[in-house]
């Protein structure tokens, strides 16, 4: 390898890692902020990751020139608008979407919405416009941090690092790693966050805590807000959200006169309501003062690319469908980048469907489940061997790759990729990555913060608890330190409060009004009564997630459901 070439970690990440290669060593850069010479065992996993080294076509291995010609043979047959282009997040980098501009240019349906942070991104941007996160010295610069709905610890262990000094507060359903760091631990019940906000709003004002300064400034809303929370005696929440009083009197009493941050993480969106429980747990910050001060604010997943023009995307008139409701069975061809849709996708069983329903060509670095339904695998060169940037959804800093290793023989890039297959089509070429990668070199973008918010004027949420029996379970899912999504170590076990009933390595089968499947259980008392738990990537949950989208934001709502469980 070369050295002191740089190397941007590609994987889905709030932390975004610089690295370097050091006497034929990668190490994490020292001179950026968050990485602070540090990588973490998810990339030393990806190191070892055993990659794809021939494309396979009808289960037997090929060149990449046949691979390429049959995808374009395949590509000029079909009729392009019955075609689907589909991405994971895989692979972070602003090369990726290379491809992405051909499917645009040649025709295919699109995705819309997310598998991820969809319902919360757009609850804080009606509120706000965009989602941008303050600059990071904001949240070093904080007293108090309430984590919320996020493991911070382990899903942005860098950010962690940099303020793990800091007083926490947690809420989650899960007595998570930060949980147990934390000075208060809010041990919530699922879908109730919003009653959560408005109660803190509510006791915010009995306090006479509210941030007067900011409410004549924006007054859009705020009465209307604040006349929400009067709708119900606070005694009623304490059944409905699992939170005693006391817990929301010492959380007030932390925070009065402190610097505050809140970082928000998914948890608290996977929901059909998601946009408007994130938007009134923003509403709430608002009524705190936690907003648009010297130091402190509110962190969720913010729009990586803000304030950048996208160097690689050309508009379209493409069809776009909803990511969660995604049907492949109904394409003659779907094309699959960067992605595990078995895995990761709501309701497993249709996705798997689907696709055996359709010409499926995989392009993807390792041979991942989904490439067992393939008709086509095309494999993709390592994160080492093409250039690339790496914006954050974290933080503002950004990450660059050099070629540190030649690609091997039979794999391409999504650049080299696009480019022969626009080529081929003669559409209009890419900028060259030179120019791209210089691009977004040489601009630096400054995290302004909003100029007008508008408070949420109402609500209204159908709560999980309403419908829910006592024989019910609520499915939570999250993050695994020794995991990336459905990549790398993989644990699939449901995880079950000791009062559930149920023993160590109990089998039993779980159902949902979507689907069913076996399980292993393991008991811990760190798991809220009557939740179950999975880490992410656990091959079974999705065979028990609704594969429908959320109220507003085409993404997937992967805890709008119940579980029954019983011995297998
Ligand atoms: N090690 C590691 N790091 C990762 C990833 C990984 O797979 N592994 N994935 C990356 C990706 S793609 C993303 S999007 C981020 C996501 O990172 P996070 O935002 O931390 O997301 P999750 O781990 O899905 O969920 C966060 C927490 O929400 C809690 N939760 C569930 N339901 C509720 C609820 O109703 N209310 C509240 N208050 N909390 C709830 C869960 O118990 C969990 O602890 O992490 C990234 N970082
Ligand atoms: N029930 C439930 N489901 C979830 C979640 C949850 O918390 N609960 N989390 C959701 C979230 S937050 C997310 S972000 C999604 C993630 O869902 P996906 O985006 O589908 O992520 P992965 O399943 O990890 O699959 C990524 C694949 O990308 C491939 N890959 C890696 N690098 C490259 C590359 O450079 N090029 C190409 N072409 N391929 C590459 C890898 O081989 C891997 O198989 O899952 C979602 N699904
Ligand atoms: S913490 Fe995240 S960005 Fe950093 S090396 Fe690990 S996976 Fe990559
Ligand atoms: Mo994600």
């Amino acid at each position: 390898m070369n050295s002191n070439k740089k190397v941007a970690c590609p994987m889905d990440c709030y932390d975004a890692c610089q690295a370097e290669v050091v006497d034929n060593n990668i190490k994490g850069s020292k001179d950026n902020i968050v990485t602070s010479g540090k990588l973490c065992v998810n990339f030393a996993q990806l190191l070892k990751e055993d990659n794809l080294k021939n494309p396979i076509f009808d289960n037997k291995e090929i060149s990449l020139d046949e691979s390429l010609e049959i995808l374009s043979e395949k590509l000029k047959e079909a009729d392009s608008s019955n075609t689907l282009f589909y991405t994971g997040s895989g692979n972070l980098g602003v090369l990726q979407n290379s491809t992405k501009n051909f499917f645009t240019q040649y025709g295919s349906v699109l995705t819309k919405g997310s598998l991820c942070d969809g319902g919360g991104g757009l609850g804080i941007e009606q509120g706000r416009t965009a989602v941008v996160n303050p600059p990071i010295e904001k949240l070093i610069d904080s007293d108090i941090i309430i984590v919320w709905g996020r493991n911070f610890s382990v899903t942005s262990s860098h950010m962690y690092n940099l303020v793990k000094d800091k007083t926490f507060i947690t809420i989650d359903p899960i007595k998570t790693d930060i949980a147990k760091k934390s000075k208060i631990h809010m041990q919530i019940n699922p879908k109730t966050d919003y009653e959560l906000a408005l109660l803190l709003t509510r006791f915010t004002h009995m306090q006479d805590m509210e941030d007067e300064e900011f409410l004549e400034e924006y007054t859009e809303g705020s009465e209307w807000f604040f006349d929400i929370t009067r709708n119900r005696p606070v005694v009623s929440y304490e059944a409905t959200t699992g939170i005693p009083l006391s817990q929301v009197n010492e959380l007030l009493e932390l925070v009065e006169n402190k610097k505050v941050s809140i970082v928000v993480g998914l948890g608290v969106q996977k929901y059909f309501e998601g946009a408007q429980i994130l938007r009134c747990i923003d509403s709430f910050a608002a009524y705190l003062g936690v907003h648009k001060k010297d130091s402190g604010g509110v962190w969720y997943l913010s729009d990586s690319g803000y304030g950048y023009e996208n160097q690689v995307k050309i508009a379209g008139k493409n069809k776009k469908v909803s990511v969660a409701e995604v049907d492949f069975s109904s394409y003659d061809l779907v094309f699959i980048q960067g992605g595990n849709p078995v895995v990761s996708a709501p309701n497993t069983k249709s996705v798997i469907e689907g696709l055996k329903n359709s010409f499926v060509v995989c392009f993807t670095t390792t041979y991942n489940d989904t490439c067992e339904y393939a008709d086509l695998v095309i494999p993709s060169s390592s994160f080492l061997s093409k250039r690339d940037v790496r914006l954050s959804y974290g933080h503002e800093y950004k990450a660059f790759s050099e070629i540190v290793e030649p690609a091997l023989e039979n794999t391409i890039s999504e650049y080299k990729l696009a480019t022969y297959l626009i080529e081929k089509f003669g559409f209009k070429s890419l900028k060259s990555e030179n120019e791209i990668i210089d691009y977004y070199k040489n601009t630096n973008v400054v995290h302004e913060e909003f100029e007008t918010f508008e408070f949420i004027e109402e609500l209204d949420i159908e709560p999980l608890y309403k419908n829910k029996t006592s024989s019910n379970f609520y499915l939570i899912t999250g993050k695994s330190k020794n995991s990336l999504n459905s990549q790398f170590t993989i644990d699939n076990h449901v995880y079950l409060h000791p009062s559930s009933g149920f023993k160590n390595e109990d089998n039993v089968k779980i159902t949902s009004p979507y689907g069913e499947a076996v399980f292993t259980v393991m008991i811990s008392e760190d798991i809220k009564e009557q939740c179950a738990f999975f880490y992410t990537g656990n091959k079974k949950t999705n065979y028990l997630t609704p594969n429908k989208a959320d109220e507003e934001s085409f993404s997937a709502m992967f805890q709008e459901v119940l579980l029954e469980i019983e011995l297998s």
